[in-house]
């Protein structure tokens, strides 16, 4: 991948640019982790490996992924925040603090290895096919994705910097450059891959899982080739253990401590969980100009979601 220095670069927020590869923009302080994790990782046949834009239900697949392949370790739950249960891809393992035991720690060809990513299929799509692995990636309407980021970056604003607003966040959505955007790309690359093929790519919204997750979770677990599918008792405690109710109420991820890697704190991942939740925020301008763009980008290639 290109050498940092000579990338086009943005304006965003808080004083911070955003830096451009291959159409996508992405934060500078991200960058050396993609082009790692682009560079190096070599998945095992039998990974697993979540991917998703952010703000789109990242925490909550990495739950369940977590409960139904350590089913007999649910409780880990209780204790762990699920983004201490699973690697992040481009910080854990090939980021600048990254924990270099992650890798050996569980390199046996047989353990099941999970990790995250939020890194394009547009760049990971050849290193993905050549292993085999397996890859669950979950999408979110994009109003409720912007709206759940707008809250998340100004959350994360210290007091002396001016907040992220709406309007910008908006303005800079429908323009792609929001960190790890345009969106649409992101989702689009993903969707094509599982249409291709659905053995290896497992495609969800947050709203389906929303709307009947025990059945969706049974699909995941038929898609992971785990043997309790059908036990309803099992379906039933890993959809608990996962839900936005039990996970925010254990005191780990009540947590106002930031993650090494990140000044955010463990709480800032749950705050509202609802479909819809955009329109007590957004203006019905805003709506019409992401629901126009959503039209052209989504449904004209045959993708009808997300208005
Ligand atoms: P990330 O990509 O930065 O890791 P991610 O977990 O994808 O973030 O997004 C957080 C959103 O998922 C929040 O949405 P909101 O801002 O609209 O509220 C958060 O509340 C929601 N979320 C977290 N855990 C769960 C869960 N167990 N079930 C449903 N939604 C959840």
């Amino acid at each position: 991948m290109e050498n940092q220095n000579l990338l086009p670069e943005e304006k965003w927020w808080g004083g911070q640019n955003l830096q451009q590869i291959n159409g996508f923009w992405l934060l500078p302080m991200m960058i050396p982790g993609i082009q790692r994790a682009v560079a190096e990782f070599k998945p095992h046949p039998n990974d697993i490996i979540l991917a998703s834009f952010p703000k789109t239900g990242t925490t909550w697949l990495k739950s369940l992924l977590y409960a139904i392949i350590n089913y007999s370790s649910l409780d880990s739950l209780v204790k762990n925040s699920p983004h201490d249960l699973i690697p992040f891809l481009e910080v854990d393992v090939y980021g600048e603090s990254s924990k270099s035991n992650i890798m050996s720690d569980t390199n046996s060809c047989d353990a099941t290895r999970m990790f995250n990513t939020h890194i394009p299929y547009q760049f990971l799509g050849e290193t993905f096919e050549s292993s085999g692995c397996r890859v669950v990636y979950v999408t979110r309407n994009p109003k409720d994705t912007l709206n759940s980021l707008w809250h998340f970056v100004n959350k994360w604003k210290m007091d002396e910097q001016a907040p992220w607003e709406l309007e910008e966040a908006v303005e800079q959505f429908c323009r792609g450059v929001i960190p790890g955007a345009p969106y649409y790309e992101h989702v689009l690359g993903y969707r094509m891959a599982s249409l291709k093929n659905p053995g290896k790519v497992f495609f969800i919204t947050y709203e389906e899982l929303k709307n009947d997750t025990n059945t969706h979770v049974k699909r995941l677990i038929e898609f992971l080739g785990c043997p309790f599918r059908d036990d309803d008792k099992k379906v039933e405690e890993i959809v608990k253990s996962c839900s936005f109710e039990i996970l925010s109420s254990h005191e780990v991820n009540k947590f106002e401590e930031c993650r090494p890697w990140f000044p955010m704190p463990n709480n800032s991942f749950f705050r509202q969980a609802e479909v819809g939740d955009h329109k007590r925020y957004l203006s019905e301008e805003a709506i019409e100009r992401i629901d126009a763009l959503t039209r052209e980008k989504f449904h004209k290639s045959g993708f009808i979601y997300g208005i």
